[in-house]
């Protein structure tokens, strides 16, 4: 399903180098790279549609002609279905520049470093507490929205944004083990434990096939707390040193840290035979393997039994975005239920957008993978802000990555 969109995906692209001016060495093949220069590109005049006048056909005029000339988009890797970017582009006139981050820590940290060019940009709930308390993302009002309505009401008012003043929520989904369901060793054990993560007897085994881990501090740290019996969000000192121990012992034992393009480069190519994954990673590797005649696509998700994360990624705005405006119209566009469908059809994550679910391919609300059960989403907890034990975490994070 994803292959269809290359033609696309060659037209983004040249419309993003265009708009960087042939871009920096620095780029990626799919994406540019922008830095606080974008802040540089003269922002058009944003008014607010209110003061129109009454008339709604006004309004909307007024609206459209308010919105600036660009937008520049901070999203995961793999994200999006990038022809959703072509068309708001085209309805609205508005040029879109796309950029991908790792993780939410990658983010932060290029928020901090005073990049200001980003107006739209995809925290994790977490990451949304500490953003806000740091200053860092612009308030909204949902009210505003006309799609606001067809987020589910179960998906609003997250603790880590009560009444959701600066996101709306973007996709949802787990953190587990993907692995290659025909591996002779998998056909006879399931790794339902993160002991196929980290205990060494067991990595003995299948490690020469390899093994992929999320380049994600949270993440790993938490999947090894949570083997331990901790919970993902304990910062206990002594607590996180076990898990860096575990880590580090099982490490030899890895191939790569890769939380970004690791379903097309390491799973789908079989260049790995396990790999710590998120839900919607995990399945996009099984659909586009999928083998019509066997029926079966090559990589199967499980939910380890010690439990683990479960998190929802949100749209925000930037404080220092500059195009506030456009921002809004442009999460407006993306709440709307055709596009929250599309979203998900293509990244294979679960959707907040309860008016979405009639245009989602049936096989995905239907995939336990995707949408799991009460019974396993139950056991999972949510990741969140963990104060000044962050910077535990940051001193671990710098000893396993050293
Ligand atoms: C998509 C990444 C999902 C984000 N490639 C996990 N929070």
């Amino acid at each position: 399903m994803k292959r269809k969109m290359f033609w696309l995906m060659v037209v983004i692209l040249a419309l993003v180098i265009s708009a960087c001016g042939g871009g920096p060495g620095e780029e990626s093949e799919q994406t540019a790279t922008v830095n606080a220069d974008a802040a540089e590109t003269p922002v058009e005049e944003e008014g607010s549609a209110a003061e129109a006048g009454e008339d709604t056909a006004d309004v909307e005029a007024e609206k459209e002609m308010a919105l600036a000339s660009q937008l520049v988009v901070y999203n995961w890797d793999d994200y999006i279905d990038e022809e959703l970017l072509e068309i708001y582009s085209d309805e609205f006139g508005v040029e879109i520049i796309y950029d991908t981050f790792a993780s939410n820590e990658d983010l932060l940290a290029k928020l901090q470093a005073g990049a200001t060019g980003y107006d739209v940009i995809f925290p994790s709930d977490y990451m949304v507490s500490q953003m806000i308390e740091l200053g860092l993302l612009a308030e909204i009002d949902v009210n505003d929205l006309e799609n606001w309505g067809n987020i589910a009401d179960s998906m609003k008012d997250g603790p880590f944004d009560p009444g959701n003043q600066h996101c709306v929520p973007y996709q949802w989904g787990t953190t587990g083990i993907g692995y290659r369901a025909g591996d002779p060793f998998f056909e006879e054990n399931t790794p339902d434990s993160w002991a196929y993560l980290f205990d060494p007897e067991l990595l003995e085994q299948y490690s020469d096939g390899g093994i992929n881990v999320l380049n994600d501090q949270r993440e790993l740290i938490g999947a090894a707390l949570a083997y331990l019996g901790y919970s993902v969000n304990d910062t206990d000192r002594a607590h996180l040193e076990e898990a860096r121990d575990i880590i580090l012992e099982a490490k030899p034992y890895w191939k790569t840290f890769n939380s970004e393009d690791y379903d097309d480069t390491l799973l789908v190519p079989d260049e790995v035979v396990l790999s710590m994954g998120w839900s919607g990673d995990v399945a996009s590797a099984y659909y586009n393997t999928y083998d019509d005649e066997l029926e079966d696509g090559n990589w199967y998700y499980s939910i380890p039994e010690e439990g683990g994360v479960k998190w929802v990624d949100n749209i925000c705005i930037p404080a220092a975005s500059e195009r506030y405006e456009t921002a809004l119209h442009f999460i407006d566009f993306l709440l709307e239920a055709e596009n929250g469908a599309a979203i998900t059809n293509y990244t294979y994550y679960a959707s907040p957008n309860e008016a979405a679910r009639e245009f989602i391919d049936p096989e995905v609300l239907e995939d336990e993978s995707i949408y799991p059960p009460d019974s396993v989403f139950g056991k999972l907890e949510w990741l969140s802000e963990v104060g000044d034990a962050v910077f535990i975490f940051d001193e671990m994070w710098t000893a396993i990555k050293g």
